[in-house]
């Protein structure tokens, strides 16, 4: 078969030797089968889940959590996007080539560590909010493939030595995300662009890492969700339009 350069770079549908025997291979495993299984549970049978936007397709739910007087309200967003596949879906945001298309909170990305073709590790430093310090993360990403046309990227704090945190001006925060990916299309059909929805879960967890007032976070965590949310599925669209469907 003959490949373009973005198809080879396509997650790949079975998970890559070269992360199997790396160190950090039994956490990420065991946290992306979690957290893929709880971002598809939904939010209806579960107390505490209140819905604080919306828009079209887009719900976005949050849960109240102060832990020592810390907000740490874990997200969990559903949308549904036409014409992507979940793979594409998932390419678009695990890999770091586009990232500062979408990505607007970021100020500076490294990557520190390429661990095989479907996982790498990550230092991000972000826009400082006004009073608070500014913050960076160091997180592994991975992308996985799961039965039923789904795709998943899962994001996870971490450690590296030559990445102490709060070292420097910034004050470490720490992330759990996972957007999980499930397209659907008529049944008998073949997928393409015109009969092909994938839904979309996304969760997130972020522990700030130190004092930030919580009227403030709160503020920019209902503004920046809903931005991220419509601007990384548009521009995905708006990047797939004209490119064979890659299921
Ligand atoms: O998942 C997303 N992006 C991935 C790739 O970058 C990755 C990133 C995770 C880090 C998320 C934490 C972002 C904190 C940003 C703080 C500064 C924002 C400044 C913006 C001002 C223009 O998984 C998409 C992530 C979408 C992020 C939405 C914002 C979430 C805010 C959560 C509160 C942050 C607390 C720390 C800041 C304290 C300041 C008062």
């Amino acid at each position: 078969a003959v490949h373009t350069r973005d198809q080879v770079e396509l997650p790949p549908p079975t998970i890559d030797n070269r992360l199997t025997v790396h160190p950090l291979w039994t956490e990420i495993d065991r946290i992306s089968t979690e957290q893929m299984q709880a971002a598809f549970e939904g939010v209806g049978g579960e107390i505490g889940w209140q819905l604080f936007a919306e828009e079209g397709d887009m719900r976005m739910y949050r849960r109240e959590m102060e832990v020592d007087g810390m907000v740490m309200d874990p997200l969990k967003a559903m949308h549904k996007v036409r014409g992507v596949s979940a793979r594409e879906m998932c390419h678009y945001f695990f890999n770091p080539r586009y990232r500062y298309e979408w990505e607007t909170t970021l100020e500076t990305m490294t990557i520190v560590e390429e661990v095989s073709s479907d996982a790498m590790v990550f230092h991000q430093t972000f826009k400082r909010i006004w009073p608070a310090s500014q913050r960076d993360a160091l997180f592994w990403s991975h992308v996985r493939a799961a039965p039923g046309n789904t795709y998943a990227v899962i994001n996870h704090s971490t450690t590296n030595q030559e990445y102490p945190p709060n070292s420097g001006a910034c004050i470490r925060l720490f992330v759990t995300v996972c957007l999980a990916c499930r397209s659907s299309y008529p049944a008998g059909e073949e997928p393409t662009r015109e009969n092909i929805t994938t839904s979309i879960a996304y969760c997130s967890t972020v522990n700030p890492g130190g004092w930030a007032p919580a009227g403030v976070l709160r503020a920019v965590y209902k503004r920046e969700y809903p931005k991220f949310l419509k601007r990384f599925t548009g521009y995905v669209a708006e990047q797939c339009r004209d490119k064979p469907l890659a299921i």
